[in-house]
């Protein structure tokens, strides 16, 4: 017998199995860079969304999902309690990283 599956090899008749598959089929992106990792390239991926919460990261150009004022932190509602264009969560991060890091201390 020959021809068993799972070997390793793809099977005959599919010659580009062997290859990872292309992430974007008709979009040239030889680096089939995904931040999101969804297995949508990032050159073709309408949403970037890295931490999964729909709203859509800055700077990707195919992303269309919106903009999401949080990006580290999955914020669904977007919510912006202060009004400062960075989400409630982004700011409560900001501040305790400030906190923690003590890079703003001053020494004398
Ligand atoms: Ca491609
Ligand atoms: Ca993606
Ligand atoms: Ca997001
Ligand atoms: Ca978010």
């Amino acid at each position: 017998m020959y021809g068993q599956r799972r070997d390793g090899y793809g099977d005959s008749g599919y010659p580009g199995n062997t290859c990872r598959p292309d992430n974007c089929l008709f979009i040239v992106n030889p680096d089939q860079a995904d931040a999101d990792h969804d297995g949508i390239g990032d050159a073709c991926d309408p949403c970037t969304d890295k931490d999964g919460d729909g709203a859509g990261d800055c700077c990707y150009a195919a992303s269309i999902c919106g903009f999401d004022n949080c990006p580290t932190v999955p914020n669904p509602d977007q919510k912006d309690s202060d009004g400062d264009f960075l989400g409630t969560l982004a700011t409560l991060v900001r501040s305790i990283g400030t906190t923690n890091s003590g890079s703003g201390r001053r020494m004398r």
